[in-house]
C-alpha cells in the first residue's frame, strides 16, 4: 500500500492547482521572535561599552559592553556581555558578543567553518572621545563607538565600508529561568505570551529556554546592492523589504515552491555581500538557527522604516540590513574586500571551496522518479547510445528500495543490482541512487532495529525517539550530533554493508533539511533533543541542543556523514558525488546541490540563473536545477531551451516526477531530440573547461559560474543583471528562457577597455558596447568567448565522459585587441585523489603573435595522459603568419594552416604535439 503522504502529493500534483499552500508556512508575524524583534525599535541601543575592561591577546581584543536601564538614573546595568573582535588573515574581521556566565552555554554552529581561523596581527591604535580605534596589517580599521555601542569598519581608505549598531537594533535576548516574576506591589507580571511556548497550526513549540534571539543591524554605507543569503527564489540584487516580510533562512520542504519570492527554501547560506562602485565588502552571520534578513536599500526609494534612521539622512548610496535569529551568538565575520572576487575568496577560505569533483559528475546526469526497474535502467541507458546522446549517470530515486528502507533494494525489481551497475560501467557510466535521511520504523529493519537499541536517533522534547511521518510512513531520525550515530551510519555506505553498489554508485541525499510530512512547517519540531557531549554534573536542558539551535545545519551533518562513509568504503581512494538538496554554509565541501522541486514552467527556467548564482557566491557552485523541470510535463520548446541553459550550468541533470508523463529526450519529434543531442554534446565538448573550472575554485574558492559586476565591478549596468552569467572569466551565457524567442538582449560587458566577445558558433566577434539585440532560433544558445582566452575543447564525443578521457584536443584561442591570449588546463585520472600525491597537470595556455605556449604551472605534477593536440583554432587574426613550427622535446615540425571567415579564422591543423609535455609553436611573418 502507497504511503498516505505519497496519496496526497499525487491527488494534488493532479488537481491542477499548482502553487505553494503559504499556510504551511510561518511569515514574520507568526514566527515569535521575528515579530518580536521586528517591533523592537529602541530610540537609543541600551548597549554601551565600558573601555575600562578592553584587553588585547594575540590578535583577539576584548571588551565588557552592558545593557544598561535608559530609565534608571544611574543607568543600572541589567545584563553583562562580552565583545570579542578578532582580526583575521585576508582582510577578515570576526565579532562576537555573549553573555558574561550565561546559564546555559548557546550553540555556535559546529560545521559551518573549515578549519579555525586564521589570525592576523590587531592592535590597538587610539583611544580618545569614547572611541577606540584597533587596525589590522592591512590597514583597515575598527572603530567602537563606547555610548551607545556602535562598531564601526573602515577601509583602507579610511572611510566607513560596514557599521554594526547604527539604527540601535543589536539585542541579544538574555536567558533566563521560568519563574514567577511580580512587581514592586507583589503582583505576578504575566509572560509575554510565547515565551515559554508558541503554537503555529495545530504544532506547539515547548520553549524549554525561553526567548533567546538576536538581532543585529548591520549598514553598508556607500552600497548600491547586496547579494547572496540563499536560498530563495528572488533575484540575484536582494529587494528592500521594508514593506513586506523579510528574507527568511530556515531550510524547509516546501511543496509547489514559487517564484520572486523571499519564502525560505531548501537551503540557507546566511551570507551577504554589499556592493558599489567604491568597494565590495561581506559579512558572514555564523548561525545556524531560524534566521530572517531585513535589506533596506536607499536608492529604492521606498525606504520608510526605522530600520534606516536619520543617521543615514543625505547619502544616496547605503544599504542597510538587519539579521535576526532565533537563537544562538552575535557571531559575524566581516570581509573588508574590497573586490567582489575577494569577498567571495574570503568567505570560502573560512567555510572552504568544493574540493575537485569525480569528472563524471561534471557530465550529463538522467534522472526520473522513478526508473522503474532493472529493464527500464537498461532501456534508457541504451536509448542514449541509439539516439547518440552523450550521458555519464543514471539515477534511482526511492522506488528502488525495499518498501522506502534504504540501504535496502526492492528485490522484485532491482534483483540484479551489481550487474545493472556493471552494464553502466562498460561504457563509461555511473548510477547514483538516493539515501533519504529518514528511517523507517518498522521491526526486523536492521537500521530501525539497530538505531532504536543503541539510541542513535534524535530525541524529542520528552527524551525518547522522535517519531515523523515520511516516505516509509512512521520514521525517525538519526542524530549525526552523536558520532557514534555518524559513525555507524557512515558505515553503512560500506559495499559489503549496501551490496550491489561499488566505487561507481554515488549518492543522492534528498528531503535533508529534515523534511518531516506531519512536523511543523514540514520539519522537525525545534525541541526535539539533539545529542551533546555528556559533561559532569551537566543535566537537564544543558545537557543537550534543541533542534532549534541547529536545524539549519542538519543536512550538513547528514551529507558529512555520507562523504565520510563513501571516502572510508574505497579506504580513501576514490572521490565521492554526493547531492544534496538541503544546504548551509560549508555544504559546498561535501556535495553538489540543486535547487529541488521545480516545475515545467518559463519561469522555474529563468529562475534557475539567479538562484545558481546566489548559491555560487555563497560558496556553492556545484548548482543545478532540475532540466524539464520536476513537477508538469515540458513541451518541446520548453525543454529544448532547458537543456540549452542546463548544459551551459553546473549541474546537469534532468529530472521528473513520478506522475509526469515520461520526456527522455528520444521521447520526443526527432527536431527535439536533436537539439537536445547538440546542447549535451556541447557540454560534453566542454568537459576539460569545466573540470578545468572546478580544479580552480577548489584553489582559489572563486565561483564557477559567475554574476557579471564580479569580472567587472566597475560598470555599474552589471550590477543587476541576472539572466546571464560568466563562466569562470571567460565565457559569457545568455540562456533563452523565453518561450517563442526570435532575440534575446544580451549585455557585453567591459567597453571601457575594448573587451572583444566571439559568438562561440561564428567566431564573429563583437565589441563590448553593452546591450545589443541578438538573434536566436531554436537551435541558438547565445554564448560568447572572451577576446584574449582560450578554451581547451574534446570534439570526439562519445558515449560517456570517461570513453573521451583521452581524446585530442581543440584549442580555440580569441584574440584580444593586443592579439594575445591566455588560457589554463587541468588534468588528472577524474575520479581518485591521486592527484594529491602530484599525478595531475595544470598547464597555461599563453598566445602571442609571435609564439603559443603549453607550459606546466607546477613542473613537478605530472600526468600520463594520452591526449594530443588536433587542432588550433585562432580567431581575431589581424595579420596571418606565414608559417608555424612546433617544439617539443627536441621535435621541431612544421605544422599546416588554414585561413577561415573573412580570413581571420586560423586553423593551425593537427599539430599532434602530446599534452603530456610541455610544448611551443612559433609563427613567422
Ligand atoms: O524522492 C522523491 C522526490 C524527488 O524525486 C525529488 O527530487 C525531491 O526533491 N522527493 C523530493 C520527494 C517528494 C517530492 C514531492
Amino acid at each position: 500500500m502507497k504511503s498516505l503522504c505519497l496519496i496526497l502529493v499525487v491527488l494534488l500534483a493532479l488537481s491542477g492547482s499548482f502553487g505553494v499552500d503559504r499556510n504551511n508556512f510561518k511569515s514574520c508575524d507568526q514566527s515569535g521572535f521575528c515579530k518580536r524583534l521586528r517591533a523592537f525599535k529602541p530610540e537609543r541601543s541600551q548597549y554601551v561599552a565600558d573601555f575600562s575592561t578592553q584587553m588585547l591577546h594575540d590578535n583577539m581584543f576584548f571588551l565588557d559592553v552592558n545593557m544598561v536601564d535608559l530609565e534608571s538614573e544611574k543607568r543600572t546595568v541589567l545584563f553583562r556581555y562580552v565583545l570579542k573582535v578578532s582580526g583575521l588573515v585576508d582582510n577578515t574581521f570576526r565579532v562576537e558578543m555573549e553573555e558574561v556566565n550565561p546559564l546555559y552555554p548557546r550553540y555556535i554552529t559546529l560545521l559551518a567553518l573549515k578549519d579555525s581561523p586564521i589570525g592576523d596581527n590587531l592592535k590597538v591604535i587610539s583611544k580618545k572621545d569614547g572611541k577606540l580605534t584597533l587596525a589590522n596589517t592591512k590597514g583597515h580599521r575598527v572603530v567602537i563607538t563606547a555610548d551607545p555601542l556602535k562598531i564601526e569598519f573602515l577601509d583602507k581608505n579610511g572611510e566607513v565600508a560596514v557599521v554594526f549598531n547604527e539604527n540601535s537594533l543589536m539585542h541579544v535576548e538574555p536567558l533566563v529561568t521560568k519563574q514567577e516574576r511580580t512587581d514592586e506591589n507583589g503582583e505576578i507580571i504575566p509572560e509575554e505570551e510565547g515565551t515559554w511556548g508558541e503554537n503555529f497550526k495545530s504544532h506547539h513549540d515547548s520553549k524549554p529556554r525561553g526567548n533567546e534571539a538576536i538581532s543585529l543591524d548591520i549598514g553598508f554605507p556607500d552600497a548600491d546592492h547586496v547579494y547572496g543569503i540563499p536560498e530563495h527564489t528572488d533575484k540575484l540584487a536582494l529587494a528592500t523589504t521594508t514593506s513586506g516580510e523579510p528574507y527568511r533562512l530556515y531550510n524547509l520542504d516546501v511543496f509547489e515552491y514559487e517564484l520572486d519570492s523571499r519564502m525560505a527554501i531548501y537551503g540557507a547560506v546566511p551570507v551577504l555581500y554589499a556592493h558599489g562602485l567604491k568597494r565590495t565588502v561581506g559579512v558572514f552571520w555564523h548561525n545556524s538557527a531560524e534566521t530572517w534578513v531585513d535589506v533596506a536599500n536607499i536608492a529604492d526609494g521606498t525606504v520608510v522604516s526605522s530600520l534606516v534612521n536619520l543617521v543615514t539622512g543625505g547619502q544616496k548610496r547605503r544599504v542597510d540590513t538587519r539579521f535576526m535569529s532565533e537563537s544562538g551568538l552575535i557571531d559575524v565575520f566581516i570581509f573588508m574586500g574590497d573586490s567582489p572576487s575577494d569577498v567571495f575568496r574570503q568567505y570560502t577560505r573560512l567555510t572552504g571551496a568544493a574540493p575537485i569533483p569525480p569528472k563524471f559528475s561534471l557530465a550529463y546526469h538522467q534522472c526520473r522518479w522513478n526508473y522503474v526497474d532493472e529493464a527500464d535502467v537498461r532501456g534508457v541507458d541504451d536509448n542514449f547510445d541509439t539516439h547518440d546522446i552523450p550521458a555519464d549517470v543514471i539515477w534511482l530515486d526511492i522506488e528502488y528500495t525495499d518498501r522506502k528502507k534504504y540501504f535496502t533494494w526492492d528485490v522484485e525489481k532491482f534483483p540484479h543490482p551489481a550487474q545493472m551497475v556493471a552494464n553502466l560501467t562498460a561504457k563509461g557510466r555511473k548510477l547514483v541512487v538516493i539515501i533519504d535521511p529518514h528511517i523507517k520504523r518498522e521491526a526486523g529493519y536492521f537500521l530501525h532495529e539497530d538505531a532504536t537499541e543503541k539510541g542513535y536517533y534524535v530525541k524529542d522534547k520528552d527524551g525518547k525517539d522522535y517519531e515523523g511521518w515520511c516516505w516509509p510512513g512512521s520514521s525517525s531520525y538519526l542524530d549525526f550530533f552523536n558520532p557514534e550515530a555518524t559513525r555507524y551510519y557512515s558505515e553503512r555506505y560500506k559495499f559489503e554493508n549496501f551490496p550491489g553498489t561499488n566505487k561507481d554508485v554515488h549518492i543522492w541525499n534528498d528531503m535533508n533539511e529534515p523534511s518531516v510530512f506531519n512536523g511543523p512547517e514540514i520539519t522537525m519540531p525545534k525541541d526535539c533533543r539533539h545529542w551533546k557531549e555528556p559533561q559532569e554534573g551537566v543535566e537537564g536542558i544543558a545537557s543537550y541542543w534543541e533542534h532549534r539551535h541547529i536545524h539549519n545545519e542538519y543536512g550538513l551533518w547528514n551529507i558529512r556523514a555520507t562523504h565520510q562513509g563513501m571516502l572510508d568504503r574505497s579506504d580513501k581512494k576514490y572521490r565521492p558525488f554526493i547531492l544534496t538538496r538541503s544546504a548551509f554554509a560549508g555544504t559546498q565541501r561535501y556535495a553538489a546541490v540543486w535547487t529541488g522541486d521545480n516545475a515545467a514552467e518559463w519561469g522555474f527556467l529563468a529562475a534557475s540563473v539567479p538562484m545558481c548564482l546566489s548559491l555560487g557566491i555563497a560558496g556553492i557552485s556545484f548548482c543545478g536545477s532540475d532540466v524539464g523541470g520536476f513537477f508538469k510535463y515540458p513541451e518541446a520548446e520548453l525543454m529544448t531551451r532547458w537543456y540549452q541553459a542546463g548544459a551551459f550550468q553546473p549541474f546537469f541533470r534532468a529530472h521528473s516526477h513520478i506522475e509526469t508523463k515520461r520526456r527522455e529526450p528520444w521521447l520526443y519529434e526527432p527536431a527535439t531530440t536533436a537539439l537536445i543531442r547538440d546542447a549535451n554534446r556541447r557540454r560534453y565538448a566542454l568537459i576539460d573547461f569545466w573540470y578545468t573550472l572546478f580544479y580552480e575554485h577548489s584553489r582559489d574558492g572563486l565561483p564557477v559560474m559567475r554574476p557579471l559586476f564580479q569580472e567587472f565591478p566597475k560598470e555599474e549596468a552589471t550590477f543587476t543583471i541576472d539572466d546571464q552569467y560568466l563562466l569562470g572569466d571567460k565565457l559569457l551565457v545568455r540562456p533563452v528562457v523565453t518561450a517563442a524567442a526570435t532575440s534575446v538582449q544580451v549585455y557585453f560587458p567591459g567597453g571601457d577597455t575594448n573587451t572583444l566577445w566571439y559568438d562561440v558558433d561564428s567566431y564573429q566577434p563583437r565589441v563590448a558596447n553593452g546591450y545589443a539585440n541578438i538573434d536566436v532560433n531554436i537551435a541558438k544558445i547565445p554564448v560568447y568567448q572572451r577576446g584574449g582566452s582560450i578554451i581547451p575543447r574534446k570534439e570526439r564525443v562519445r558515449r560517456s565522459s570517461q570513453l573521451m578521457a583521452d581524446d585530442p584536443y581543440t584549442l580555440v584561442v580569441t584574440l584580444d585587441a593586443n592579439n594575445t591570449a591566455t588560457g589554463s588546463l587541468y588534468i588528472d585520472d577524474g575520479e581518485t585523489y591521486e592527484y594529491k600525491k602530484k599525478k595531475y597537470i595544470y598547464a597555461k595556455f599563453s598566445y602571442t603573435t609571435e609564439e603559443m605556449t603549453y607550459t606546466f604551472v607546477n613542473d613537478k605534477a605530472t600526468y600520463p595522459t594520452l591526449s594530443w593536440v588536433e587542432r588550433i583554432v585562432i580567431a581575431g587574426i589581424k595579420v596571418p603568419p606565414k608559417t608555424a613550427k612546433l617544439h617539443q622535446g627536441d621535435k621541431q615540425v612544421a605544422l599546416q594552416m588554414t585561413l577561415h571567415r573573412g580570413n581571420d579564422v586560423l586553423v593551425v591543423r593537427k599539430p599532434a604535439a602530446t599534452m603530456a609535455q610541455p610544448w611551443k609553436i612559433t609563427f613567422s611573418y
